[in-house]
């Protein structure tokens, strides 16, 4: 019989001790910013296969990047989603009016207006992008970083701002995070900031879809940080074991608030590689290109569309501003990175492959930015006349206990009660429940 181990602890015989392994970014502040070590195919070159391929398929296209805009700008290859002029200078609007919006809120915040919020800055084409490929009324499930949705979907900004004010207008009555939006008649599920809530709450909603012969399919985003979280897992088995009409997007942009991609596994493998453990399509795209995060999308919503299945898509890029308002990258990461990054910015990545195509030039592109910055403004005048943050209460404090129960559980009406007869709130037309 083979002999039991020692309890003590100590290492035996010749074995080697057991250690453990923690993963370090390569850059801190201050370091010099090397990207070499990335492998970036060149764009055209990745097979496009059968949208109703065995899952096993897309394997190459797990480590590969699909790529359609070249060193020229030029859109090439079996990506190249062919899109109109008309639909391009639109996807490029959209993308700069988000980024013009992200600025102007960001500046809000700063001078005290709300008391949070957070950019997409140099993401745009993930979530832009994506809605274009998706019919308007597919459902999504976005996490706080895709305000590019709800923009592209054509969600009034001054509901968006209203929110984020949680002033009079905020048809969320304050009780929400800024930005942390809801808008059911665009099909945008309410965001939820618990992480990655967002992927089985969209595989489920998906086999909803499926079991009452709709024809609707569902998508859901997670950063790659949120992997990690036992949801997302749940929702690729779910979704596999169902074959449910979803599209899981996980938007790699290197960063958890301060904890680099290694800390979800990116050392180990690509995270587009783990769709195929749970046997459904997997592709990874280059994320700054507006043309591949399309391409890509669309042939997932092909996919769920025609019954063949959920896919995983790794949209790769790079998060080039702060997690969020109460954030400050330059603690813990390398400020060379940002401008390092090999995969460019996905709005003037557009930007010059209309310029390249003969339909855009510097001065429309100025004058969009113009225009653009001067709508925000003006949307954002309007809505500061509904309140910003401190000035007062928006909404009476009893509106607290309502609109979650139908009938106010025992707990929370003595609660109010209490409030009540204590005199720290005016309840009008209190009479108990
Ligand atoms: C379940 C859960 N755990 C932790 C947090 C705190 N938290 C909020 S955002 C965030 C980082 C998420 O990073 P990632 O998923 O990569 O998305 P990104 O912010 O980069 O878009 C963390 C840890 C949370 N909101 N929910």
């Amino acid at each position: 019989m083979a002999e039991r181990p020692a309890r003590s602890g100590k290492p035996r015989g010749n074995l080697p001790p057991l250690e453990l392994y923690v993963p370090e970014p390569r850059y801190r502040p201050g370091d010099e910013v090397d990207y070499s070590h990335l492998a970036i195919p060149d764009a055209g070159k990745q097979p496009r296969p059968d949208e109703a391929c065995k899952p096993d398929e897309t394997w190459p296209l797990c480590g590969d990047m699909i790529r359609v805009l070249d060193g020229e700008h030029r859109a090439v290859g079996p990506w190249d989603p062919k899109l109109d002029p008309e639909t391009l200078r639109r996807m490029l609007r959209v993308m700069a009016l988000t980024r013009a919006f992200d600025d102007r809120m960001y500046r809000a915040q700063r001078q005290g207006k709300t008391s949070f919020y957070m950019k997409c800055t140099g993401e745009e084409a993930t979530s832009v992008a994506s809605a274009f490929a998706l019919a308007d009324d597919d459902m999504v499930f976005p996490s706080y970083r895709q305000q590019g949705i709800l923009i592209a979907r054509g969600y009034p900004l001054i509901e968006m701002i209203n929110q984020i004010y949680s002033n009079r207008a905020d048809k969320l009555k304050g009780r929400q995070l800024p930005i942390m939006y809801s808008a059911r008649d665009f099909g945008f599920f309410s965001i939820s900031g618990n992480l990655s809530t967002q992927l089985p709450q969209a595989a489920g909603w998906a086999m909803a879809s499926a079991s009452k012969g709709d024809t609707r399919i569902a998508a859901g985003w997670v950063g790659e940080g949120a992997s990690a979280e036992g949801d997302f897992h749940s929702a690729l088995t779910f979704a596999a074991v169902y074959n449910a009409p979803v599209i899981f997007n996980l938007v790699n942009n290197q960063y958890a608030i301060s904890s680099f991609s290694g800390f979800a596994g990116a050392e180990r493998a690509t995270f587009a590689a783990r769709a195929i453990g749970y046997g459904i399509a997997g592709l990874r795209v280059d994320g700054n290109d507006p043309l591949a995060v399309f391409a890509a999308v669309q042939w997932a919503a092909n996919r769920a569309r025609s019954n063949m299945g959920p896919t995983l898509i790794e949209h790769f890029t790079y998060r080039a501003e702060g997690h969020s308002t109460s954030d400050d990258p330059s603690a813990y990461r390398s400020a060379h990175e940002r401008e390092e990054w090999p995969l460019g910015d996905p709005v003037m990545r557009l930007k010059r492959h209309l310029i390249a195509l003969g339909e855009w030039s510097k001065e429309t592109h100025e004058e969009m930015d113009r225009d653009v910055a001067e709508e925000v403004k003006a949307v954002a005048k309007e809505a500061e006349k509904n309140g910003i943050l401190g000035h007062g209460l928006h909404h009476p404090f009893h509106t607290m206990f309502e609109d979650v129960f139908e009938d106010l559980p025992w707990h929370l009406e003595e609660q109010a009660e209490q409030a009540v007869r204590e005199r720290r709130i005016k309840w009008p037309d209190w009479d108990g429940q």
